[in-house]
């Protein structure tokens, strides 16, 4: 059988249609919430920022569950997608397998496209979060409104339990529990599309059960087990596998989409440095045309001081890992200031070898400690914005965040 055929057999299901017509119908937001006037109770299932393929699901899916149990006309259950819908494209591994399991893209509603907040003031949010339990600092506003949480992070926020549905434990995807609860109360519901959905992602997750990496749990075998009750000739690996390539796939992204595909961003002291992660090598960058030029563009739109570009190449037959690290500033003492913190760094080193790879701007080095991920980067880079002698450019964003702290100092 092809592969898209055994995808194919995943067939239609009831999730296009598990929001009321009207509501999902109308993509703008303005169309949305005019839509959601008719209602006393918006309920909305709401993933984390990462918008990952654990968090898209399990909203979706969750969705789709509260709708089946809470049928009443008065009430819309909604997911929606933690990101701006410009952003979706970036999620190559999300928007692969939704087109996959056959849900329409216009069906989905993001941040961007729906008022929480105004639904909040008139108090007829419901929020249930799901894949995280504390609401990021903009989002904060809508605490009030939570009444469900079900996640697989380490509970932060324990004062909700009182008003709270919470399900949180500690398992390899949020799927899973998402799965486990379709299972116990609406067993009749699971079809081939959301059976798919939900075993795709949790292989994702937990790099396919592998033993090796530590993910999976007992409770992810079993309900993955469950799952392939539901599911025709399909195997393990090559569902994983088809989601792993499409998650590094960059090959329809432009440069600047690349660059905020996995993007961390440290700011204090009136600075802002970018740190994407990029699969492959420093080389491939080269082929980018007027890469300087992009580069400088992307920094001065987003108001940012520098770049730190770090990549990671996985060689699947040797299982040998690869690390990069660039950097990237218009401002020449920025850059080197940058430069030495990461050279100068100890416990751990990053063990940084110069390379020289012809573009100009940009300082890139092998990083010869591959255990060093962005996790030890960014604070390093945290310390330069903290501790860096005043330089020629900085100049003006310290003597303005001087002066404010003396504001409010009496
Ligand atoms: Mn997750």
């Amino acid at each position: 059988m092809r592969e898209q055929d055994r995808w194919d057999r995943t067939g239609i299901g009831g999730l296009g249609t598990f929001c009321p017509d009207k509501v999902v119908r109308g993509r703008k937001s303005l169309t949305t919430m005019g839509c959601l006037n008719h209602f006393e109770e918006v309920h909305v299932v709401l993933g984390n920022e990462s918008c990952d393929l654990d968090s898209a699901v399990a909203s979706v899916v969750t969705a789709f569950l509260l709708h089946q149990k809470k049928s009443e006309l008065k009430c819309a259950v909604l997911p929606v997608l933690n990101i701006v819908r410009r952003d979706f494209r970036l999620r190559t591994e999300v928007t692969f397998f939704l087109q996959k399991t056959n849900i329409p893209f216009d069906l989905l509603i993001f941040k961007d496209e729906i008022d929480l907040e105004k639904l909040r003031k008139e108090k007829r949010l419901c929020l249930t979060l799901v894949d995280h339990n504390v609401l990021s600092a903009d989002q904060q506003c809508l605490e009030e409104a939570v009444v469900r949480v079900i996640d697989h992070h380490k509970l932060e926020c324990r004062d909700r339990r009182m008003r709270c549905d919470m399900t949180v434990e500690m398992v390899g995807s949020c799927c899973t529990l998402v799965a486990e609860k379709m299972f116990t109360t609406c067993p009749s519901v699971i079809d081939q599309q959301i059976a798919m959905l939900l075993y795709g992602t949790i292989l994702l997750d937990t790099v396919c059960l592998l033993k090796e990496a530590k993910r999976a749990t007992e409770k992810d075998i079993n309900i993955v087990i469950k799952l392939e009750t539901k599911l025709e000739k399909v195997t393990r690996i090559e569902v994983f596998e088809a989601l792993q390539k499409a998650k590094f796939d960059l090959s329809g992204l432009t440069f600047e989409e690349m660059l905020r595909k996995d993007l961390k961003v440290v700011e204090g002291n009136k600075f802002r440095i970018a740190i994407p992660s990029i699969p492959g090598f420093l080389e491939d960058l080269k082929a980018e045309p007027k890469l300087s030029i992009a580069m400088e563009e992307f920094i001065t739109q987003n108001n940012y001081h520098g770049l730190v570009i770090m990549t990671i190449h996985h060689n699947s037959e040797t299982r040998k890992v690869q690390r990069q690290i660039a950097v990237y500033s218009p401002d020449p003492v920025i850059k080197e200031q940058i430069v030495n913190t990461l050279k100068g760094a100890q416990d751990p080193g990053l063990e940084l070898e110069p390379l020289h790879l012809g573009i100009s701007d940009l300082m890139s080095f092998n990083q010869r400690n591959i255990a060093a991920s962005r996790k030890v980067v960014l604070p390093l880079v945290r310390s330069f914005i903290q501790e860096s002698p005043v330089s020629s450019h900085s100049a003006k964003g310290k003597t303005d965040f001087l002066r404010s702290t003396r504001q409010v100092t009496p």
